[in-house]
């Protein structure tokens, strides 16, 4: 991992203390109840450790994404007789379509596709096809800033959206409760609910106060080798509940 993608300017990983935090992240899901399935490594593959990019799981079906970076297309390979032992369907996203599932984000019921520079406008047509299938439903919107939409924007449930001041005044998300961060903590938009309990990043004292302040239990991990490749709390897991 230490050689992935990256935008930042913040040096290379130090690999063994991206284990240690990837451990913290694992104790930490586990601790909010959920039970893990752990894949091995892929050393080939140097950004898979950033597993929430090539699929999309819902409970009620599963889409394996195309990824927009020619270096992790590969990764599906591998993921695709994951997702079988859970998912009894499947739908693909062909080329020319390009999706990282990072630019999408499911607002209870309702899905929201970020164009970005990973993802394109054919991948994110057949991808609201597909939710539309399963019976949600879908909009589309612009990423205007990061690498992702989930980047800079992570629904928090019961009507909460942390934002960066990028999406504050997006239509798309007037009717939700915004939590809007200082542009000194914008890493810290990419947090995760789990079981009611918000994982944000460490060092983030605005959005842990902002999150607490909406109700939220918060458990801080320790990320900082994985923003430094442009990863944060979503992107290491594809987290799911079966009907
Ligand atoms: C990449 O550029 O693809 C990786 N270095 C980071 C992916 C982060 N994934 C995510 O935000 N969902």
């Amino acid at each position: 991992m230490i050689s992935g993608l990256t935008s930042q300017d913040l040096g290379q990983p130090d690999y063994n203390l991206a284990l240690n935090q990837h451990q913290s992240y694992v104790r930490a899901l586990k601790a909010c109840g959920l039970e893990l399935l752990e894949l091995p490594p892929l050393e080939s593959f140097p950004d898979s450790t950033f597993v929430e990019d090539v699929a999309i799981v819902t409970e009620k079906g599963a889409v394996l994404t195309r990824p927009g970076a020619p270096s992790r297309t590969g990764e599906i390979n591998f993921i695709h007789p994951v997702l079988k032992r859970y998912f009894p369907l499947i739908y693909m996203v062909q080329p020319p379509g390009t999706v990282d599932a990072g630019d999408v984000l499911r607002i209870e019921n309702h899905f929201i596709i970020g164009l970005s520079k990973r993802t394109n406008t054919e991948g994110a047509r057949q991808v609201s096809r597909f939710l539309t299938q399963l019976g949600f439903t879908t909009t589309q919107i612009q990423v205007r800033s990061g690498l992702h939409l989930k980047s800079e924007v992570s629904y928090l449930g019961r009507g909460y959206l942390l934002t960066t001041s990028t999406y504050q005044d997006e239509p798309e998300f007037a009717e939700l409760q915004r939590l809007v961060l200082p542009s000194e903590e914008a890493y810290a938009a990419n947090s995760i609910q789990v079981n009611g309990t918000v994982l944000i990043p460490s060092g983030f004292p605005t959005v842990k106060s902002l999150v607490e302040g909406a109700g939220f239990n918060t458990r801080s991990l320790y990320m900082t080798e994985f923003e430094k490749v442009d990863g944060g709390l979503s992107c290491l897991s594809l987290r799911f509940r079966l009907e």
